[in-house]
């Protein structure tokens, strides 16, 4: 059985030094938040690529910015092992939702590096550009373009401020029409990894630093615009109004009860626009985004469906136009039986129970098990908090899942 490299005595230094000052390149001058294409995702690129490259890794950026560092096989030809998450966040976000990942991915290569071990397949940490969907409502957009599945029609997706996708790209320093020869295909993949912060607070209920993650859940991004008739707050009656506010707010507390009703399901209006925005003007359009997921594709599909009937029946009963406009869907992905077995052995190996539990969030992982076997290490967060920022994962938990992380990668024959 090969030795597995050993950890850097300052591994956890060097880890809480990197999360720091990549959490300290933001947009904002008083919260944490980087959308992709912008000059912070520029910094944390260029800051990441030279850990790469003293790791001895080639380092480039494709098209649609995803950070491609590489680490060559000892062999001629050979396959390649994707480790990867993101660097992109959400508006006030937490330091560790998919930087970690990209973290840990490093230091697996660094640990390999230092003791000059080559394996017999390359390996690619990836820092995939866009997961989160902020700027253009549209998530996944850097595994996506590895995956071969981002469309010219996405390209189109505009942000708040009217500039596509297709823009936004060149102006970073990208070619659009070359995004999908950013392809990669399935025969050169022999897996995907992927470690991140739990995001929900079971590892921590159970005090396990880690988890291997079963089946990452399905999803829908919608977005829904009630269109009704602006008018004075001081002069129409209540009954002649067409408020679409109004309109909005009951079915924002239908998405909760259809929630609250299905076991295992979540869904979220978590942005809302009401225009024309006057504390003395009837609103008269109103947007919201709705996010449903479920483990089981058919309980989401039905309960979005459900939640599309009762939007029209407030359009009618307030006497306002709805819109229903699908952004996104990803379907449920269950993780590789493989991949999972062979991180609870190394999770075994480390002396660590193996706890499995399913995924609510989406991962980078959807995307890419269309092209190889892929899996996932959770690791422990603190209450359970993300996509805030009180958002921590300690530095001794994340050393236990590079451990974990560095036995699975040097003890992988599969598929070389
Ligand atoms: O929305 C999600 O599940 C992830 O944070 N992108
Ligand atoms: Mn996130
Ligand atoms: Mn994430």
């Amino acid at each position: 059985m090969n030795r597995e490299p050993i950890i850097p005595h300052n591994f956890q230094q060097t880890f809480e030094a990197r999360i720091e000052a990549l959490g300290r390149i933001s947009e904002a001058e008083d919260n944490l938040v980087r959308p992709s294409f912008t000059p912070a995702m520029r910094q944390v690129n260029t800051l990441v690529g030279e850990w790469m490259r003293a790791a001895g890794m080639t380092v480039r950026e494709d098209n649609i910015g995803n950070l491609i560092g590489r680490y060559e096989s000892s062999m001629p030809n050979a396959k390649t092992l994707v480790i990867g998450s993101h660097l992109d966040t959400v508006k006030d976000a937490g330091r560790y939702d998919g930087t970690l990942g990209v973290l840990l991915g490093l230091a697996c290569v660094e640990a390999l590096a230092r003791e000059g071990r080559r394996l017999p397949f390359a390996i690619e940490v990836i820092a995939f550009s866009d997961e989160e969907g902020l700027r253009f409502h549209l998530p996944y957009l850097g595994s996506k373009t590895i995956a071969g599945v981002l469309s010219a029609e996405d390209l189109q997706r505009r942000d708040e401020n009217g500039i596509s996708i297709r823009d936004a790209v060149r102006e970073y320093g990208g070619n659009p029409d070359l995004i999908s020869a950013d392809r990669k295909v399935s025969d050169d993949l022999i897996g995907y990894l992927e470690v991140h912060i739990e995001q929900g607070p079971l590892l921590e209920s159970l005090g396990l630093p880690i988890g291997i993650v079963t089946a990452i859940a399905g999803m829908n991004r919608v977005q829904i615009t009630f269109k009704g008739e602006a008018g004075h707050a001081g002069t129409v009656p209540m009954h002649l109004r067409r408020d679409t506010l109004v309109a909005a707010a009951k079915f924002i507390a239908a998405v909760e009860q259809v929630g609250l009703m299905t076991e295992g399901l979540v869904a979220t209006v978590g942005q809302i626009e009401a225009l024309p925005g006057a504390s003395n003007a009837i609103p008269g359009k109103v947007t919201i985004s709705l996010d449903v997921r479920h483990q089981d594709d058919t309980t989401r599909l039905n309960a979005v469906d459900a939640l599309y009937r009762e939007a029209q029946q407030i359009g009618q009963h307030s006497r306002v136009d709805v819109a229903w406009e699908q952004i996104a869907e990803s379907m449920s992905i269950p993780c590789s039986p493989q991949l999972i077995e062979m991180l609870s052995q190394a999770a075994e190996d480390e002396k660590i129970t193996p706890y499995f539990l399913s995924s609510g969030a989406g991962h980078d992982a959807v995307q890419m098990s269309r092209l190889a076997p892929s899996a996932m290490i959770f690791v422990r967060c603190r209450g359970g908090i993300s996509h805030n920022p009180a958002e921590y994962a300690s530095s001794i938990d994340a050393e236990a899942a590079l451990k974990v992380l560095i036995r699975a990668v040097t003890g992988y024959e599969q598929g070389v």
